[in-house]
């Protein structure tokens, strides 16, 4: 038995009926990393861990009333939010958020085209300034690319001007393939994170595991760089679980 109570840990993302990414990979990660799991769906994906077909978005009502007991009953601290429709979405979420808690923490791992998919939001018009609503942001080259118009470390530079940024390196070609960069202090700061050897397979849904093991570790009140390499030590070992898409989380 349980003497101690553990914190509530709370996803706002996509539902992906496979689990490998989205709330459900989140749930698991977040059990495993010893918090307590919530998960609010944005949008049901169609999806395996090969092939994605789909998603239909939810209403933001749908999306309030799955939060509203959560938010009341566990008052979670930390929250990590994914995927969502569109940036109106994800700044009405934000906003609720803020309403029942405006020191609430929140991590935002953005996902503008899901791993195999069509692209998820229609077009990408960020006020740079809304940025500083989140503690940590958690974007690939990519989509440092779409947020910033600047490639790599410069882009993750010009964003950490409005809040922390670790840019994931996992698609980079080259020495830099697996290297993550935090950048924090508007850029003052860079600490890099040697790439991982892994000897299984590319995964489905490592973003999710990686933003959400993040939240964990930091509501678990790690600071923010031991939070970073215990989580992506928590990613090497799921990736090292198998030699196919589909990875494991061993509790
Ligand atoms: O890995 C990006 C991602 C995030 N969230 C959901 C997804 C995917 C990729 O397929 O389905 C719900």
């Amino acid at each position: 038995m349980k003497l101690y109570s553990r914190p509530a840990v709370l996803s706002i993302a996509g539902f992906d009926p496979s689990a490998g990414a989205g709330i459900a990979a989140d749930i698991k990660t977040f059990e495993s990393l010893k918090t307590k799991g919530l998960a609010v769906a944005t949008c049901i994906t169609y999806q395996h861990e090969d092939q994605f077909f789909g998603f239909e978005p939810l209403d933001n009502k749908i999306i309030f009333n799955q939060l509203t007991p959560l938010l009341q009953r566990y008052q979670p601290a930390w929250v990590k939010i994914g995927m969502t429709a569109s940036f109106e979405q994800l700044n009405a979420i934000v906003s609720f958020l803020k309403k029942h808690n405006e020191n609430i923490n929140i991590i935002w791992d953005p996902v503008f085209r899901p791993t195999f998919g069509s692209d998820v939001w229609p077009e990408i018009k960020l006020d740079l300034n809304r940025l500083k609503q989140f503690y940590l942001i958690t974007p690939n080259l990519e989509e440092v690319k779409l947020l910033s118009g600047e490639n790599g470390i410069d882009g993750a530079k010009l964003l950490s001007q409005h809040t922390r940024v670790l840019l994931k390196g996992g698609h980079a070609e080259g020495e830099n393939k697996g290297r993550d960069f935090l950048v924090v202090d508007g850029g003052g700061k860079v600490y890099p994170f040697k790439p991982k050897k892994i000897r299984g397979y590319e995964k489905h849904g490592t973003g999710c595991v990686l933003s959400s093991a993040i939240t964990a570790h930091l509501a678990r009140k790690f600071p923010l760089i031991k939070a970073v390499l215990r989580s992506r030590d928590y990613l090497a070992r799921f990736m090292d679980t198998t030699i196919d898409r589909w990875g494991y989380h061993k509790l």
